[in-house]
């Protein structure tokens, strides 16, 4: 009787651990889920905005070519909203030339930052600190290219060092696409 009595008590016991290290687990892994859940909901391109999102990001290298905005050249609809996506420290975006009417921008330093642009035409764009390594990108904003021969002359006049085949890679790709 005695040894029945034990017996039961470790049955109990055993189901308990079984209970609660399940429950262990089960918070890990709802710990591990809820923190990609809020990584993907932290991502601006959601559900909030009606238009289209796009994302740029901000690299030290892609395809053997260092300092560059990924893509380049992006083609979109009005009110469409970008998100320049910083993946590695040292790098920010900053407006060189953009449509009448359209808002200057500047950005902070290893941070993601998104915007959204309205007003049709060129936006031609830097990261501050490596525009002479030729980080630079163009956006086209509806088919509009009335401030196109300005956008040109202001990359054209960059002191850009390294990638400069990017003004023209970028450029031609203008009312293509
Ligand atoms: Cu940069």
């Amino acid at each position: 009787m005695l040894y029945q009595a034990f017996f039961n008590r470790c049955i109990v016991d055993l189901r308990r651990i079984v209970f609660l290290s399940t429950l262990v687990l089960l918070n890990g892994c709802l710990e591990v889920r809820s923190q990609g859940q809020s990584r993907i909901s932290s991502q601006p391109c959601s559900h909030d905005h009606k238009g289209s999102c796009h994302v740029i990001e901000m690299l030290n290298y892609s395809k053997g070519f260092t300092h560059v905005f990924s893509p380049g050249f992006l083609k979109i609809k009005p009110g469409d909203k970008i998100i320049f996506q910083s993946l590695n420290h040292g790098h920010n975006v900053m407006s060189v030339s953009i449509p009448e009417g359209a808002k200057r921008w500047e950005s902070n330093l290893s941070h993601s930052f998104s915007l959204v642009l309205k007003i049709p035409g060129v936006y031609f764009y830097k990261c501050e600190p490596h525009d002479s390594a030729g980080m630079i990108g163009v956006i086209q904003v509806g088919d509009s290219l009335n401030n196109y021969s300005h956008a040109v002359k202001e990359a054209e006049s960059m002191n850009i060092l390294e990638n400069r085949f990017r003004i023209h890679e970028y450029f031609s790709q203008l009312g293509e696409r």
